[in-house]
């Protein structure tokens, strides 16, 4: 028995019957055919040169076209679940114009998905906001919230009877402060201020969306989070609280009905005012979510001297953060400079049991981008296997520690355009040919299997 396969036995060994395991992609990173569909923010921030290789929307993985081969990818990966998300420009191309070409795609892929006997998990937003919509003030439109509760309602209308796990937005921090805040990400904005403007609204239109889909017969609706767990010297102790403030706790703070914490107001004083908040709408944001989903790559790891460079890890990010402090990842990191410690997967899902409490949790991405080489049509990619073995040990540690883990999604199911990074930087699990579409899954693919494999088989 090869060591990746003992390793998949031992993990398949811990893992509860009922745990869930998948994968996860988004729609603008793996679709492609972006004439068929309205043009979103990261089109025009593709074509204005913000991606750093001149990647675009296409092909990237020529989803659209090729759907039925990754369910088939699904399928022998035997996942439980598939985490993807819906392109809102293909649904809505125009204010509250509905596109049933763009319905009828993601009712093929949902159906595809239960034919096989997997779970469709769907995101309704991950970050591709219709160019239409960004013209009128995007996240920090006052109208946003209300648009994307109509756009939820059409989703909802069509697809409550399937879709078993709903989430409606993935990281709002990466669009508000990668967005908003910083130019790293579309739009490409750049005022901090817009940031935690965006910030408030996006947790707003979570509100909105939550309602709408509960009016339309969806019960099982949370969101997406990237939490981390963020590490320094506690001479930096202030800093490390502003930081953790604005990747975790603000989040979990509305969620949780706790509201915007006095920390927060004195840190971004300067910044801005925060009286556009309303109490009637602190309430909405904080009713109960059926469940959380964790994004977890790295921990963040500061110190007074920066380290290696790492892909989002900039005080820009964190506007209100003291300026004595620097980003500091260790190695072993992944090609984002990401460091690579799974004991921070375990407290940052212990941290937030506790900060969100009775909410059952779900990590809804891990993975990791390595310089995978193709040898004689196959990649070994043990770096992504170490990296997956590690992480997913956390994760049932967790579990074991009496935290309410209820699955794991890898990203991702396939090499897909990295945001700003372009398609240089891999994470998927199935290695995809940009230039003839092959897809051929990695040795993580066929580690993720057996675990698969392994525990159906014992059930
Ligand atoms: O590719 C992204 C994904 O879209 C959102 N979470 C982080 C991933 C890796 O950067």
């Amino acid at each position: 028995m090869f060591h990746h396969q003992q390793r998949a036995r031992e993990l398949a060994q811990l893992t509860p019957p009922d745990f869930i395991f998948g994968t996860a992609t988004s729609s603008w990173q793996i679709e492609g055919s972006s004439k068929t569909r309205a043009s979103s923010i990261w089109d025009d921030f593709s074509l204005a040169g913000g991606i750093k290789d001149g990647s675009s929307a296409d092909p990237a993985c020529d989803h659209i076209n090729r759907f039925e081969t990754d369910l088939d990818l699904l399928s022998w990966l035997n996942v439980d679940a598939y985490r993807f998300s819906v392109s809102w420009p293909r649904v809505m191309p125009s204010g509250d114009l509905v596109s049933t070409a763009g319905l009828d795609f993601y009712d093929r892929l949902i159906d595809g998905l239960l034919a096989r006997n997997i779970k469709p998990a769907l995101t309704i937003y991950h970050w591709d906001l219709p160019s239409e919509l960004e013209a009128k003030g995007g996240w920090t439109w006052s109208g946003i919230s209300d648009q994307f509760a109509r756009y939820s309602e059409v989703l909802a209308t069509k697809f409550a009877d399937r879709v078993e796990m709903w989430a409606t937005l993935n990281e709002p921090w990466v669009s508000a402060f990668l967005g908003y805040a910083t130019n790293i990400h579309a739009p490409g904005r750049n005022n901090p201020a817009d940031g935690f403007v965006a910030s408030y609204n996006l947790m707003l239109a979570h509100g909105k969306s939550l309602e709408a889909l509960r009016s339309n017969n969806v019960r099982n609706a949370g969101t997406v989070l990237n939490l981390t767990t963020i590490i320094s010297d506690d001479d930096l102790a202030v800093a490390r609280s502003h930081i953790d403030l604005l990747q975790n706790r603000f989040w979990l703070d509305l969620l949780a009905g706790r509201g915007l914490s006095d920390e927060l107001i004195e840190n971004t004083k300067s910044i801005l005012d925060w009286n556009f908040v309303r109490h009637d709408e602190l309430k909405l944001i904080s009713k109960p979510i059926d469940w959380l989903g964790i994004n977890y790559y790295t921990p963040t790891r500061l110190s007074r001297v920066s380290g290696s460079v790492a892909v989002g890890q900039d005080l820009a990010l964190y506007p209100g953060t003291p300026k004595q402090v620097a980003f500091n990842p260790l190695p072993p990191t992944t090609q984002m400079g990401w460091e690579i410690h799974a004991p921070s997967l375990l407290t940052t899902l212990q941290q937030t049991a506790a900060r969100l409490p009775g909410v059952p949790l779900y990590i809804t991405e891990n993975g990791g981008a390595f310089p995978d080489e193709l040898i004689d049509g196959h990649i070994t990619d043990y770096d992504r296997v170490d990296y997956f073995y590690d992480h997913i040990c956390a994760a049932l540690n967790a579990i074991e520690q009496g935290i309410d883990l209820r699955g794991y999604f890898a990203w991702s199911l396939l090499d897909n355009v990295e945001w700003a990074e372009g398609i240089s930087k891999r994470f998927g699990i199935v290695y995809v040919d940009f230039e003839t579409q092959q897809r051929i899954p990695k040795l993580s693919a066929q580690f993720l299997r057996e675990i698969n494999l392994i525990r159906k088989s014992n059930l």
